[in-house]
């Protein structure tokens, strides 16, 4: 079969000093013109850091825990809409900005978002190729993958949540009380389900539940684009994970790098649960 070389593994574009995908950066202007409406939930986070199952959860908090509903109401995008971002806070369209729109962020700790990444770069072709771990971590501290700098991200957008309305949810509080985050989060959307509808979404949520499920695991993209054989989207889905990944002098020397990229900052993460 064809490779394509033309659109996969390409550089990534700087566009404002943050590396995205080239055909992000060719629609920038459309990015920066998209009009967000009121009534908009965007979902922002950093790749990796728990996007797919927050939005599932947040899909279902709007059917009411009705998973096939879902899919259906997906197909005809009905409001309110739920807009998905990788964007750093100062790149977000400001129409988000002055429609207040509500905002969930999600945050992961750095370790477990590193290591994520490297396999996703290896499976997802838009991806350069991620070279060897020591490589790629290497580019991960530097802000030199796809959305740029972890470091700037989650604290950018920390900033900006006494504001606006953004909901800042960590990966650890979910994995360690998925049932109490997701009881804040419809809090923070002013909504009302019964305890049977909330005990629906957790299960539809679940690691192993959305693994099965075609709409959530990506296996319905083409092989070309993401290899699951590589290593699949719904890859371990756990917290602490980068304890099999990274070396003691890997650690030492990225602890001592995110002390000083931290520095300053009210924003603690838990690296294990
Ligand atoms: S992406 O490509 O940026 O949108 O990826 P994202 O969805 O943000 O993150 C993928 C990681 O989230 C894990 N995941 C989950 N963990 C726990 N529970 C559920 N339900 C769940 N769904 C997805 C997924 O496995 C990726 O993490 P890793 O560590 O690679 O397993």
């Amino acid at each position: 079969m064809d490779e394509k070389p033309d659109i996969y593994r390409r550089e990534l574009v700087d566009v404002q000093g943050v590396p995205l995908f080239w055909s992000i950066a060719e629609e920038w202007s459309q990015v920066e013109s998209f009009e967000a409406r009121p009534d908009d939930l965007l979902i922002s986070t950093y790749p990796k850091s728990g996007t797919t199952w927050v939005s599932e959860i947040l899909d279902l908090i709007y059917n009411n825990g009705d998973a096939e509903k879902c899919i259906e109401l997906l197909k005809k995008m009905q409001p309110p809409r739920l807009v998905k971002t990788h964007l750093p806070v100062q790149l977000l369209p400001s129409s988000f900005w002055k429609n207040n729109c509500k905002m969930v962020y999600v945050a992961r700790n750095a370790k477990d978002v590193a290591v994520s990444y490297y396999y996703f770069y290896q499976m997802a072709k838009i991806h350069p190729e991620a070279g060897t771990w020591e490589e790629f971590l290497d580019k991960f501290m530097t802000g030199k993958v796809a959305f740029g700098s972890w470091y700037d991200h989650v604290k950018g957008w920390w900033e900006k949540r006494n504001d606006y309305r953004i909901f800042y949810l960590f990966y650890e509080d979910m994995k360690e009380d998925p049932k109490h985050e997701i009881q804040k989060l419809l809090q923070f959307l002013e909504k009302d389900l019964s305890e049977e509808t909330v005990d629906k979404i957790l299960y539809h949520s679940s690691f192993n539940v959305m693994k099965q499920n075609p709409s959530t695991n990506y296996t319905t993209v083409p092989d070309f684009d993401m290899n699951h054989s590589v290593s699949p989207f719904m890859r371990k889905g756990i917290s602490g994970d980068w304890k099999n990944q990274f070396t003691v002098a890997q650690y030492e020397r990225f602890e001592k790098d995110y002390e000083k990229k931290m520095k300053g900052s009210t924003l603690r993460f838990r690296s294990e649960i």
